[in-house]
């Protein structure tokens, strides 16, 4: 019985249909600068260029860390909203997470 109810909790709170989303940065610039994504929702970023960036989140909703060449990391969307973000190293390097 127990069991039962913490896997129908389980399957709640993780919905099937979370989608990872990919950007690539590359040139100093995100690609694509614009994501939209579902509340739940991963995306991956990966650093192309021969340079350290990151991708942090202007109000901390999400923040790779620094992503030397070649590297990458996943981040989730928890929250609705417009999320704007930018390389914390290149202050020009920006885009926005619009999650629905
Ligand atoms: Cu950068």
């Amino acid at each position: 019985m127990r069991t039962a109810l913490v896997l129908a909790l389980l399957v709640f709170a993780m919905p099937a249909y979370a989608a990872n989303h990919a950007v690539q940065i590359k040139g100093m610039k995100f690609h694509p600068a614009k994501i939209s994504v579902a509340v739940g929702d991963t995306i991956t970023f990966k650093n192309a260029d021969s340079m350290t960036h990151t991708a942090t989140a202007l109000d901390g909703s999400f923040d790779t860390g620094q992503l030397a060449k070649g590297k990458s990391a996943k981040v989730k969307i928890s929250a609705a909203g417009a999320h704007p973000f930018k390389c914390s190293i290149h202050a020009s390097m920006k885009g926005t997470v619009t999650a629905k």
